[in-house]
């Protein structure tokens, strides 16, 4: 049956006398119709993609997409008058992540449904995504952001498991989101909740009793960690998760046939970070509880997880005291000292070993001694895994160590948030690379077709006056729509060094104060959620704020300079923002960035990037040569030689450099004193003097030097969309299809499934 056939056959009556609410559920239920239709046999090995995130964004229209019905369904709403966009809008984005980390899961998940390998997502059904963020008085606060009422993808499954912690259980309850290939299979995001649980805990934002875990397990996306009780709920949630993940993969496997020594013929355990190690211990309990010796438990688990790495920050590498774990599953304790007992008797190297001198638990060593593969997210970082930050088991391993450069899923980050570009490219090179990204390569044969280039920027045009009209309808954002677009969007930490930004734009401000006017009005732009009890994160959001603020009031600036920070940055906005980038700015200290996913969807959108050599952006400029990418900064290896030596003085820069010196000043100026909170903005400029752990300092001059460069070059307009279509057609190797054929060849070995 025609896709719109089934629609009205779901609207049961004329569309005329639908509500937009009926409309919208029975395009849901129009889409898990046809992936019904379209899942196929399982094959005998299995990927088990388990993480604690997901940030899937909306699907509505990234379902309809890949099943290859966007265009009927549109034309038929479009001839009732009703526009696809409005159904968009009113589905609340499943935010069930951070930022990059669960991103790049929600990718994969696209890429191996695409690529039809038999792969499912395992995660935690949380009641509330990511908190919602909303400016007062130029801070961020935070309010809880429930999504699970409005979505109507998510469906139950007739499964329920039990997970016993020390001193009590909970029954667990499985649900399932389709994962719909782009023309290609159906697969499914597993994500478990409790039956116990209760929304009515959450009171003031997003305050809750952290204590009641029958009643809160699953009710928020990494609940504030800052103190005991919140850690204490993390590790909860974490043996939740991997209790119930191992219970279901094991039940799959014996379904098939699998005799349980013989685990890693059915299954294969790709664990994204250390948020589901315990799943080690657990299958190990599990397995000997079915029979298994401990011998054969721990090799048959050893030959089917792996184990992702995504950040090389040692505050961000998992430990947890061993009370902890005592304290929520005793049960894994006395595994967990016998993995380590076998690590210690074979390795006197106190680095590896699993449990510390303090009795910390090393979630990250753990996996490393008892997975069978170890990757890195991009070249540079898992060059710096092996030879710094886990060399002494690169030693023991060498051959566990691979690297995985990320990707992204141009389905959603070009055909779906970049329509006119997406027909721009087809009409010159086809229809191919929607299926094969390498084929964006061809688009190098234009890099001198004018007329070609000319296209390009007006397209580019469009989508910015489009932000414009987004931005203004939905947080009351005047852009000047003419000016460049330089973007920092992304968690906001102190590595990814948004003050950096903040100061060469105070640096700007004084420019123009002194009459040294910018070529073209400039707009940076900003999105970023800092976490919530990360002081330093949100000092630096309300610096932007301030400045903000200021320069709007400010007249003989205002023309030429605008601040904003876009209130809630999430996959909904970053759809919109990305395709209006000029400028994109990837500007961590060298060394810090594991790889980095927004670089890649700005590229592709035609931005071209601003960065350090760090992470992917190293491969990046490989790729697009000197000529299109703007480099500045330190390089990794004199950051790291500098954290070695520990002699790194922020102040003695500040002493030296007077236009730096002006601009840290000016944090603390009257001007942003009468705007802001005197407390907030004090500390973080005692912070940069202080301290400045992330070396804003040294790189000041150069980041200057090269972003005045990137926007005097934007002047030549034909030899910008020149760079924009090599950065375009480079980006087809940052295509998490080409990811997944690469841990699928190297790591996992499923057979592709057959087409229906
Ligand atoms: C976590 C935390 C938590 C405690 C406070 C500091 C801190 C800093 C960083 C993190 C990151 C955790 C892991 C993560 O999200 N990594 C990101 O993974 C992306 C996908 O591989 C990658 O592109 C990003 O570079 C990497 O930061």
């Amino acid at each position: 049956m025609r896709a719109t056939d089934l629609l009205k056959n779901f609207l049961e009556k004329d569309i005329s006398s639908c509500t937009n609410s009926e409309i919208y559920f029975a395009l849901v239920k129009t889409i898990k119709h046809l992936a019904k239709e379209k899942r196929t046999k399982e094959t005998k090995k299995k990927l088990y993609y388990v993480s604690a995130e997901f940030l899937l964004g909306r699907l509505l229209t990234n379902n309809l997409l890949n099943l290859g019905i966007y265009e009927e369904i549109e034309d038929f709403l479009s001839k009732n008058g009703y526009s696809l966009e409005k159904f968009e809008e009113m589905e609340a984005e499943p935010s069930l992540g951070n930022g990059g980390l669960g991103r790049l899961a929600a990718c994969f998940l696209d890429s191996i449904a695409t690529l039809n390998l038999c792969g499912d997502g395992i995660g935690l059904c949380y009641h509330f995504g990511l908190f919602k963020q909303v400016f007062k008085d130029s801070k961020q606060t935070e309010e809880i952001n429930p999504w699970l009422d409005a979505s109507g993808f998510l469906e139950g499954e007739n499964k329920s498991y039990t997970v016993s912690f020390k001193d009590f259980s909970v029954s667990a309850r499985l649900l399932n989101l389709d994962v719909i290939g782009y023309m290609g299979g159906v697969n499914s995001l597993r994500l478990f909740d409790i039956e116990t649980i209760d929304e009515g805990l959450v009171k003031k934002g997003i305050d809750f009793d952290k204590e009641d875990i029958k009643r809160n397990l699953t009710l928020f996306l990494y609940p504030d960690d800052s103190d005991d009780k919140g850690r204490l709920l993390r590790v909860y949630q974490q043996y939740f998760m991997v209790s119930c993940a191992a219970q279901l993969i094991l039940d799959e496997c014996i379904e098939k046939g699998c005799k349980l020594y013989d685990l890693s013929d059915y299954a294969v355990i790709q664990i994204n970070d250390t948020h589901p190690s315990m799943i080690i211990p657990e299958l190990i309990r599990l397995l000997m509880e079915k029979g298994l010796s401990l011998d054969d438990a721990i090799s048959a688990v050893s030959k089917t997880v792996a184990y992702t790495n995504h950040t090389i920050l040692a505050e961000a590498l998992e430990k947890w005291d061993i009370s902890f774990l005592k304290e929520v599953a005793p049960q894994i304790v006395p595994i967990i000292e016998i993995l380590d007992g076998r690590v210690r008797r074979k390795f006197p190297d106190e680095t590896v070993y699993i449990i510390d001198k303090d009795d910390r638990v090393h979630m990250a060593n753990m996996d490393i001694h008892y997975c069978f593969s170890v990757n890195g997210v991009a070249a540079l970082h898992t060059s710096i895994l092996k030879e710094n930050e886990l060399s002494s088991f690169y030693k023991i391993y060498p051959d566990k160590f691979n690297n995985k450069t990320n990707g992204i899923t141009f389905r959603r980050w070009l055909l779906n948030s970049n329509k006119p570009l997406t027909d721009l490219i087809k009409d010159k090179i086809g229809n191919g690379f929607k299926k094969d990204p390498a084929e964006l390569k061809k688009l190098k044969d234009y890099a001198k077709d004018e007329k070609f280039l000319n296209r390009l920027l007006e397209i580019k045009r469009e989508s910015k006056k489009r932000l414009c009209d987004y931005l203004y309808r939905t947080q009351k954002i005047a852009l000047n729509e003419n000016s460049v677009f330089d973007m920092q969007i992304k968690r906001l930490h102190e590595y990814k060094r948004q003050q950096l930004n903040a100061l060469y734009l105070i640096d700007k401000y004084f420019e123009i104060k002194e009459g040294k006017l910018p070529l073209r009005p400039i707009t940076a732009i900003f999105g970023a959620k800092a976490a919530p009890a990360y002081t330093i994160a949100k000092d630096i959001i309300h610096l932007i704020l301030c400045l903000g603020k200021l320069i709007e009031a400010d007249k003989a600036v205002s023309p030429h300079l605008k601040i904003v920070m876009v209130e809630n940055y999430n996959v909904t906005i970053a759809e919109k923002l990305i395709p209006a980038c000029d400028i994109s700015e990837q500007i961590s200290l060298a060394s810090k960035e594991a790889s980095g996913t927004g670089n890649m969807k700005l590229m592709l959108n035609g931005a071209i990037t601003l960065g350090t050599m760090d992470g992917a952006n190293v491969e990046i400029h490989k790729i697009v040569g000197d000529d299109n990418i703007y480099i500045f900064g330190e390089d990794s290896k004199t950051v790291l030689l500098r954290y070695k030596q520990k002699n790194y003085k922020s102040e003695d820069y500040y002493l030296k450099n007077p236009a730096l010196k002006r601009c840290v000043d000016f944090i603390t100026d009257e001007k942003m004193k009468e705007i802001g909170d005197e407390k907030s903005l004090t500390r973080l400029k005692t912070e940069l003097l202080k301290k400045d752990y992330f070396m804003t300092f040294p790189d000041f001059e150069s980041y200057k030097e090269t972003k005045d460069n990137a926007l005097s070059d934007y002047e030549d307009r034909i030899s910008w969309a020149e760079k924009m279509l090599y950065n375009i057609s480079g980006a087809s190797y940052f295509s998490s299809d080409r990811t997944i054929k690469e841990y699928n060849e190297d790591i996992w070995h499923l057979e592709e499934r057959n087409k229906k």
